[in-house]
């Protein structure tokens, strides 16, 4: 209930009329209602930003432009430390960071709401800018950054003036009363009217700031809801092309018959995510296009329905991230259905000089790759398909590189818009001028995955332990795989059945004769041009890991 009535001002002291108002409890409201404001702030943009680009909202802008400068050994840190979550980590980092900053404009804006609320105003407006900076929005793509701050500015203004955190700017209302006990002094107090009991305001203060931070979660999970079904809607009615060159079936003996082994096809939901998009790009294949210009014949334009209508082929490849470690799980094979890029650079007539392609995204991505692997005939897509559905938004919808070979810093660029047709020498990508080599080719690779790092195994009847793993060197094949056990001979393992040299290799050993107690095993493999993995022990900075996988095991 709110008391109308001005109490008597019975403990203040009437010599000091303006005394500050006694600290306990008041930064407490005084910062959740700043907390409130901010997340309003969030919550409109966010809605609003879904009529907008996908990184039209401020804290994806700011995350976008924090991501593209954060030095590499930051980075390798969080990935080092959380993995695939880093997006997650940043996440909540950056939440954490804004609710501090929020909550002491609300303490500020109690003592002077009007520089509280030019300050608030002035972080929307640097969002704002943050939000311009980024390659895909364009002008327009600030109005939700603009609509938010300016109801967070009201919001936080009316906050502090109903929370009677602070001496009410309500000019309106023509009551005199005396100040309030405890009132905070201000400019504006001896002209302005104070009405609301300090002894009602935290009960009315909650429900106001858990009205704001309700209010911010319901529109949170519409924005999250809303995006995906827009984006799942489109996805829907497009139908797969289907491939004028198939390819080969794969064979059931690709999979080798060693339990808990990952599936020789990855399937969607399971592929390796990575890349350095805070929000999933939003693409409309309407108005999607793809430009094909540098040292060219002839420019070239594509629109969807252009591309969709180019002959079609099917190719199994496995795709590897530069930054997998020994023995890690970066790496994912797929059937994609895609134009080969050689068949556009042949029509647009590539000009002697050119040793580059230099792939960009809507997002601003870039990546750089050798002209070689573009048009030396193997399975190089404009991918619109991954195994049997169109990409899936994560993975480059609509349309994205695949090449068999090279790490995807280099070739596998998603949310494709244009092709540059240039040299090394004369423009670098993403990763390049972040320190990673200009050129990414995959290194022979093998894993251990069965069994797992530190398990317990149990020998079966005939005293025998089932090993199981995966090999790679995309477009050199996987020739052979051997294991060491302890510190024994080399045991060949066998393959499963071969399916390309673009896609990866899958193991198995029987070891017949496992002694119980502890174990040490490590894997090697040869290319298909005879060359073994080198067991030199490379980081993944700045041109992929290398090393022998080795893990402990324990036969009970
Ligand atoms: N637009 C865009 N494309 C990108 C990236 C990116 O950050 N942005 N990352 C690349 C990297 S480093 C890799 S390993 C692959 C991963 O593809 P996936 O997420 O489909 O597994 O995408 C590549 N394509
Ligand atoms: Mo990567």
């Amino acid at each position: 209930m709110v008391d109308l009535h001005s109490r008597p001002s019975t403990g203040s002291d009437p010599r000091r009329p303006t005394a500050p108002r006694p600290l306990r409890g008041i930064p407490w409201w005084s910062a959740l209602a700043g907390i409130a404001s901010g997340l309003v702030l969030l919550a409109v943009s966010g809605v609003c930003s879904l009529a907008f680009s996908s990184s039209s909202a401020p804290l994806i802008a700011v995350g976008g432009a924090f991501v593209d400068v954060v030095p590499p050994g930051l980075k390798d840190l969080v990935i080092g430390l959380f993995g695939t979550r880093d997006k997650l980590v940043l996440g909540i980092s950056m939440l954490l960071v804004y609710a501090v900053v929020t909550g002491l404009l609300g303490i500020l804006a109690a003592r002077r709401p009007r520089t509280a609320a030019v300050l608030l105003a002035l972080l929307g407006a640097a969002a704002g800018v943050f939000v311009l900076t980024r390659a895909q929005n364009s002008a327009a793509d600030v109005v939700p950054t603009l609509a938010g701050t300016v109801i967070a500015v009201v919001s936080l203004l009316a906050l502090v003036s109903r929370s009677g955190a602070s001496p009410s700017a309500d000019g309106q209302d023509g009551r005199k009363a005396p100040a309030r006990p405890g009132a905070f002094p201000s400019a504006t107090a001896s002209s302005s009217t104070t009405v609301p009991s300090s002894a009602a305001a935290p009960p009315r203060r909650t429900l106001i700031a858990g009205t704001g931070v309700l209010a911010a979660i319901v529109a949170a999970g519409a924005q999250g809801l809303a995006t995906s079904r827009d984006l799942s809607r489109k996805v829907a009615q497009f139908v797969l092309p289907t491939p004028q060159k198939r390819a080969a079936p794969i064979p059931a003996g690709a999979q080798v018959d060693v339990a808990g082994m990952p599936p020789f096809v990855t399937p969607n939901g399971d592929f390796y995510r990575i890349d350095t998009a805070l929000a999933v790009p939003r693409v409309d294949p309407t108005s999607w296009s793809l430009r094909i210009h540098g040292l060219v014949d002839r420019e070239i334009a594509l629109d969807f329905s252009q591309l969709l209508a180019e002959p079609m082929v099917e190719s199994h490849v496995t795709l590897t991230c530069v930054s997998n470690v020994v023995g890690g799980d970066l790496a994912g094979n797929a059937t994609w259905i895609g134009v080969p890029v050689a068949r556009l650079l042949e029509r647009a007539g590539v000009q002697d000089g050119a040793d580059m392609v230099l792939s960009r995204s809507t997002d601003g991505f870039t990546a750089s790759t050798p002209l070689e692997a573009l048009t030396d005939g193997r399975d190089s897509l404009l991918a619109v398909g991954m195994n049997g559905s169109p990409l899936p938004p994560e993975h480059g919808y609509p349309v994205r590189m695949v090449v068999p070979g090279l790490y995807g810093y280099v070739s596998a660029t998603k949310w494709l818009t244009e092709l540059t047709v240039t040299r090394f020498a004369d423009q670098t990508a993403y990763w390049t001028s972040r320190g990673w080599s200009e050129r990414g080719p995959i290194k022979t690779a093998s894993r251990i995955d069965v069994p797992r790092e530190g398990k317990d195994v149990e020998a079966d009847g005939e005293g025998a332990v089932m090993l199981g793993g995966t090999a790679w060197a995309q477009h050199r094949g996987v020739r052979s795989v051997q294991v060491q056990i302890d510190d024994g001979s080399w045991l060949d393992a066998e393959l499963g059945t071969a399916v390309t040299s673009d896609t990866w290799t899958q193991w198995a050993l029987r070891w017949a004769d496992a002694r119980p107690g502890e174990h040490t095993a490590r894997v090697r493999a040869t290319d298909g041009t005879g060359e073994l993995q080198t067991s030199q022990h490379a980081d993944p900075a700045p041109n992929g890991s290398s090393g022998w996988h080795t893990i402990r095991f324990t036969v009970a």
